[in-house]
């Protein structure tokens, strides 16, 4: 599956909104791990790196920022600002984000724990691993 959002469904009524995100139901994958970026400073971009198996879906809680997938072909430019859409994002895409609001939360679920040997944080070697696929 590509880089794509999908959307959550809203339930909604006077009292205000809820989302429910349920593993291998709107979400493709079996969830293991869960964190949230908040907090970011003006200007600053994050990422910069692809993931060899991870798969992830991002949902911008609250606020906004801008995703930039590159497949090592072309580059999409994401606008996470509504926490009824999950981005989902496959492996071996390298990510960069950016234009955080003050107030963005960026809720992120993954299909794996967390591990270092599984990031490609230098974009050469992206690129020479993608052409081995
Ligand atoms: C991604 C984008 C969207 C941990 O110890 N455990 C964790 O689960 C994570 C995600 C990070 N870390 C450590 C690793 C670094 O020392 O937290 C530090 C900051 O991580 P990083 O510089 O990789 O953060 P971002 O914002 O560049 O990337 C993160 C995720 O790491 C990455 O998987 O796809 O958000």
């Amino acid at each position: 599956m590509k880089p794509q959002i999908i959307p959550l469904r809203v339930i909604g009524d006077d009292r205000g909104s809820l989302v429910a995100i349920e593993a291998e139901q709107n979400i493709p994958f079996e969830i293991k791990r869960v964190y949230y970026i908040f907090g970011t400073k003006d200007g600053v971009e994050r990422g910069f790196h692809a993931h060899r198996n991870l798969q992830q879906v991002a949902v911008a809680v609250r606020g906004s920022c801008i995703m930039t997938i590159d497949d090592g072909k072309e580059k999409t430019e994401f606008k996470l600002d509504n926490p009824a859409n999950g981005l989902y994002i496959n492996s071996m895409v390298w990510r960069v984000m950016k234009d955080f609001s003050e107030d963005c939360v960026l809720l992120v679920m993954a299909d794996q724990h967390y591990a270092e040997s599984d990031y490609i944080r230098d974009y050469k070697t992206f690129l020479s691993e993608l052409s081995k696929k």
